[in-house]
């Protein structure tokens, strides 16, 4: 199964910011997709809810010192 989540991701400052988001969600389990946009502050990330959770990928964006919200 597949969802897209939509974020808005706030403490963005560089590029290394938006990479080391990508980076670190990229190698967690279920994760299919993910892309960080730094100039609009926001995410999308394709996932299997079965393995990890919205709540889980907003965890571990902000475990990294950023803030992460679903998108309204
Ligand atoms: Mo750039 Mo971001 O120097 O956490 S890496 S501000």
């Amino acid at each position: 199964d597949e969802n897209e989540l939509l974020l808005d991701i706030g403490g963005m400052h560089c590029a290394a910011c938006q990479a080391r988001i990508e980076r670190v969600l990229a190698k967690t389990p279920g994760v299919r997709e993910v892309q960080v946009n730094l100039a609009n502050n926001t995410g999308r990330v394709v996932h299997d809810p079965a393995l990890v959770s919205p709540r889980a990928v907003k965890e571990a964006i902000a475990g990294l010192g950023f803030t992460a919200h679903t998108r309204t």
